[in-house]
């Protein structure tokens, strides 16, 4: 395929839409693409020197005759910019709101015609969808965008109930790199966190934030504890990390759950772990899911969103309702004491992500698309 130049606009802190974005950008630069990231800060995750990735910093100035920084215009301003002295064939913005507005206004402002493509990942439409102030801006950012994308069928079908949009949505799922998420050797980690031999680990990695729904987390892990002996990780912060500590403080296990805080090396963690819970009132795909099943750890998720798109229940891993912790309570101590079927689910759970979810055909679907946009342009 013709070698593109294309520019990336992303949320650039922890969070799934960011590390996708840099992860694919990543990928792309390394099949002879030209990348340009138009960002507030150096994406989380761009850790290593690549010739043909480049960062343009989008300042925002806080002038007193500004009630809110416009951090809009001055995207808008300079993706205007990279667009005319970079001569970009594709502009791939992350979210409707803000940025695949940003990027309708840059084409108009810079009077060039590049091809704009919008990735939802979730919190666009899950919560901004709803409320009618923003339903139009988000419609706007949709249907002037030349291809849309959705993490997941789950994602898609809720942009179309929410949305009023005739605009075709191609799902494009998330990817991991299978580089760095793969099993790994566990060394003496275990025994470093005063973890016993007989404990199964069982992991947690999320933002803490209200739909993750930690309070779920704990009492399926009270459940399980009170049937056999296993640690509770609990990696990542957020606004809701205080409560959850309250809660844990007291439970009768207090002391086998570890707050572990945000952590860059989460692959380590999974050499260690036995099961992973993602238990959230909403998701649209449930990155961490697919990153912990790379690593050969299956996962107990709740039936929402895009979750039961990357769990396949009873295969690599269980789906259980919203609320219902002792279906996970009851999945966990099954799996976690039976070690054969624990064995089977992990490596389904490996040959899953390299079924659907490998990073090489999740980027040629991208290519595919930006060839597509770029013929008719
Ligand atoms: N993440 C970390 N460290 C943390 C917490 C989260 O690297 O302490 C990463 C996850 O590995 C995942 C993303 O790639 O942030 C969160 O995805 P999501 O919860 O937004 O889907």
């Amino acid at each position: 395929m013709k070698k593109l130049k294309i520019g990336i606009t992303c949320y650039p802190t922890v969070g799934g839409s960011g590390v996708i974005a840099t992860e694919l950008g990543k990928m792309l630069a390394e099949r002879g693409h030209e990348i340009h990231f138009i960002t507030s800060s150096v994406p989380f995750r761009l850790n290593k020197i690549y010739p043909n990735v480049f960062f343009h910093e989008v300042e925002v100035n806080n002038y007193s005759v500004f009630q809110y920084p416009p951090y809009d215009i001055a995207l808008a301003s300079k993706m205007a910019d990279v667009i005319k002295e970079e001569h970009l064939d594709i502009l791939h913005v992350h979210y409707a709101i803000p940025h695949a507005v940003c990027a309708v206004l840059a084409r108009d402002m810079s009077g060039r015609d590049f091809g704009i493509v919008t990735t939802l990942h979730g919190t666009d439409i899950s919560v901004l969808g709803e409320d009618s102030t923003l339903a139009q801006a988000i419609k706007y950012g949709i249907d002037r965008s030349d291809a849309v994308t959705a993490v997941s069928e789950a994602l898609k079908q809720q942009t179309y109930d929410l949305i009023d949009t005739n605009a075709p949505i191609d799902t494009i799922y998330n990817f991991v790199d299978e580089q760095v998420f793969k099993p790994g050797n566990p060394g003496n980690l275990k025994q470093q966190f005063g973890i016993e031999d007989d404990e199964k680990v069982i992991i947690h990695v999320s933002n803490f934030r209200k739909i993750k729904n930690l309070p779920d987390i704990i009492e399926s892990f009270m459940k399980i504890r009170a049937r056999m002996p296993a640690k509770l990780l609990l990696v990542g912060d957020g606004p809701e990390k205080h409560r959850v500590m309250e809660q844990v403080k007291a439970s009768a296990y207090k002391k086998d759950v570890l707050f572990l805080g945000k952590q860059e090396n989460i692959t380590e963690l999974y050499t260690i772990s036995d099961l992973k819970l993602l238990l959230s009132e909403k998701e649209s795909f449930g990155l961490v899911l697919l990153e912990a099943m790379a690593c050969g750890v299956p996962g107990i998720g709740t039936a929402i969103g895009g979750i039961p798109e990357v769990i396949e229940h009873g295969v690599n891993g269980y789906i259980v309702e919203l609320g219902d912790t002792q279906a996970v309570a009851d999945y966990a101590v099954q799996l976690l004491q039976d070690e054969q079927q624990h064995s089977a689910f992990r490596q389904a759970a490996l040959h899953a992500v390299s079924e659907h979810f490998h990073q090489h055909k999740i980027i040629k679907q991208y290519e595919d698309l930006y060839e597509r946009v770029v013929a008719k342009k």
